[in-house]
């Protein structure tokens, strides 16, 4: 591996004893991994890559998970600024995720070699280093497993996908920082010999300056994840960036090209059918609570006066796409039931039940002047799909919170 270690290297990893002679074959072999690629520079050069994946899905995770089910002493201070905030941090946290798939794949293959080192474990130190390691490498996994079916929507398992995917995050983050700790000592030796390393001297009758480096294998390992990365990339992340559309390969879902399942390019996640709303009656009413409270059919609304907005709905699994909404703002609706500016509004959908039926919205959104009740997406009245008769639409939320199939606006 290490051809010459440092005298701090040596001390930390002493010579090792060999496996009793019946185990010394296959992988315990002396030797059985010489590869440069197994080696500790490889491994830091991948945990550097991989570390600032994880560590940019966890930063947007957290954004995602505190606007979704903000605790109360941060709930009035979610911003409805930038329009796009959530869909970036989102976007970001997919992207991110999916690159971590093939850094995490690289980085276990380099260091794979380590399971099979001797003794399993020097000192309690040791063992509980290991230990931690396995903590890490499974919550990663689970992480990343998790995430992918979530842009899937396919959940083969019998717990909640948000709190596991969410608790396993803090795991796995605890881990990493366990983890960093314990191998500072070979990172910074990694960056020491990085830095210091001596320029060849030239050849007679050569030009100077560094001569190009025989590629090698460790190289190739590098190259081939970077590859990887970028093409998992590429052919992703059009479900969230509009100019990369067209090469948006693999992504299950496909804003802009009409092949969701609505009748329009905006995707959907849960259809009328499956929220049983197919069939809103003809005289359906939107109650709208407080001390002047009222009720008001389509008709009425579609007369009161209209904004037009473009804003995104930006899906927790992974797909945005921006749509022009016209609609009544929120607002004016509220105003006109003497619902003073400042209040936390709660909006309960016609569906039976799921998970998505009832939402509160901070004051911010509920007062901005883009927040609408939408009756048409892109010029035309909603579909049943996407909310008909009339669903919310705000700057800066999670998909999840665009609440469709609206029954009732109160104030809480
Ligand atoms: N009542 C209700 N509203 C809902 C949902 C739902 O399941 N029920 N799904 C939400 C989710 S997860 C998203 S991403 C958006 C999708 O909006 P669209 O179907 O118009 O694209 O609607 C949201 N509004
Ligand atoms: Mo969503």
């Amino acid at each position: 591996m290490d051809p010459d270690p440092s005298p701090a290297r040596r001390r930390l990893d002493p010579p090792l004893p060999a496996p009793p002679a019946a185990l010394r074959r296959g992988p315990f072999r002396p030797g059985a991994f010489r590869s440069p690629a197994h080696g500790p520079r490889t491994a830091v050069v991948l945990g550097r890559w991989l570390g600032a994946a994880l560590l940019l899905c966890f930063a947007t995770g957290l954004v995602s998970h505190l606007l979704q089910d903000p605790p109360s002493w941060l709930a009035g201070r979610l911003p409805s600024r930038p329009v796009n905030g959530y869909r970036l941090s989102q976007g970001l946290h997919v992207v991110a995720g999916l690159a971590a798939i093939p850094l995490a794949g690289a980085k276990l293959w380099t260091v794979y070699p380590r399971l099979f080192a001797w003794p399993p474990a020097r000192s309690v130190l040791h063992l509980l280093e290991r230990l931690s390691i396995a903590l890490l490498v499974a919550a990663v996994l689970l992480e990343l497993f998790t995430g992918l079916l979530n842009t899937l929507q396919w959940y083969p398992w019998p717990f909640p996908f948000r709190q596991t995917h969410y608790w396993t995050a803090w795991t796995a983050v605890g881990a990493l920082l366990v983890h960093l700790a314990v191998k500072a000592p070979e990172i910074a030796a990694h960056w020491r010999r990085t830095r210091s390393a001596p320029l060849p001297a030239p050849l007679p009758g050569r030009p100077t300056g560094r001569p190009t480096e025989r590629p090698t294998e460790r190289r190739a390992v590098l190259a081939a994840t970077a590859a990887a990365v970028g093409a998992v990339t590429l052919t992703t992340a059009g479900q969230s960036v509009p100019w990369l559309r067209s090469l948006d390969l693999f992504a299950p879902r496909r804003p802009g090209s009409g092949s969701g399942t609505g009748t329009d390019s905006l995707p959907v996640n849960r259809t009328a059918a499956q929220a049983g709303t197919t069939a809103v009656p003809a005289d359906w009413l939107l109650a709208v609570d407080g001390p002047g409270g009222y009720r008001i059919g389509l008709a009425e609304l579609r007369a009161l006066p209209q904004t037009t907005a473009v804003l995104p709905i930006a899906c927790v699994e992974g797909w945005s796409a921006d749509a022009r909404w016209t609609g009544v703002r929120l607002a004016d609706l509220l105003r006109r039931a003497g619902v003073p500016a400042g209040s936390t509004v709660r909006i309960t959908s016609l569906e039976a039940d799921g998970p998505y039926r009832v939402t509160e919205m901070p004051a911010a959104y509920a007062d901005d002047p883009l927040t609408l009740l939408a009756l048409a997406l892109d010029g035309r009245p909603l579909t049943p799909d996407h909310g008909f008769p009339a669903r919310v639409v705000a700057p800066n939320r999670p998909g999840v919170l665009q609440t469709k199939w609206v029954a009732r606006i109160e104030a809480v």
